[in-house]
């Protein structure tokens, strides 16, 4: 037993769910770079929910395809709505981070064709959902936090399953797949803070298999 517990230490936090402390951390300048050439070709935007809502966490992607949401439904698309045009391609320096990290918690071969980027500011929240718009359920998600901090919600095979929290930080990668890939998730209203590279801002990024 260590008197000082390392906060930087890997946590099976169930089957098949791995939390990667700060796995990200030195690369986060260069992938933060990346992420602002990607938003400056695809704006970051507030989806609409199909009930006509607007999303609360500001979106978008790079990779063959991306998520969308709008009227319509939940989709995987290889274009941007917003322009008509591919969405940017994956950096290889986000390509790679992902499969280093889905093989360092047991998932070897993991090649991502989406990456979702979520960005959050004051307040803003994802209620419980799951992933299930991926067409295979089998390749593990793996999702790398940027900026704030913030208080992840992780639930259960079903919704009504009371959400343990989780606080994610800066650099932190969480790898989910296996019995966990199918599990309720979210994250709590996120607390205005002020971080030394993203200033008001958390951004999440999620390597997804989904075509
Ligand atoms: C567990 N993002 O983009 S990351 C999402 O921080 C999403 O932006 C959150 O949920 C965020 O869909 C949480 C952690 C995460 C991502 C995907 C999962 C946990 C997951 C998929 C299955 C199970
Ligand atoms: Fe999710």
């Amino acid at each position: 037993m260590t008197l000082f517990e390392d906060p930087a230490q890997d946590l099976a936090l169930a089957p098949g769910a791995m939390l990667l402390g700060r796995f990200a951390e030195t690369a986060d300048s260069a992938l933060l770079a990346a992420l602002g050439r990607i938003i400056a070709a695809a704006p970051i935007r507030h989806m609409m929910t199909p009930n006509g809502g607007q999303m609360s966490v500001g979106m978008t992607n790079c990779g063959a395809a991306g998520w969308v949401s709008d009227r319509t439904g939940y989709r995987y698309d290889g274009r941007d709505p917003e322009t008509g045009r591919p969405w940017p391609a994956m950096p290889q320096s986000f390509a790679d981070l992902a499969t280093r990290a889905a093989a360092a918690a047991g998932f070897a071969g993991f090649v991502p064709d989406a990456c979702l980027i979520n960005r959050y500011t004051a307040a803003t929240r994802l209620s419980l959902h799951q992933d299930r718009n991926e067409r295979d359920l089998g390749a593990p998600i793996v999702s790398v936090s940027l900026g704030l901090p913030a208080v992840f919600l992780w639930g259960g095979l079903r919704r009504a399953q009371r959400p343990r929290r989780v606080r994610l930080v800066h650099g932190d990668v969480v790898v989910w797949g296996g019995p966990a890939r199918m599990t309720f998730h979210g994250i709590d209203p996120l607390r205005a803070a002020d971080h030394a590279l993203t200033g008001p801002l958390r951004y999440n990024l999620t390597f997804r298999r989904a075509l």
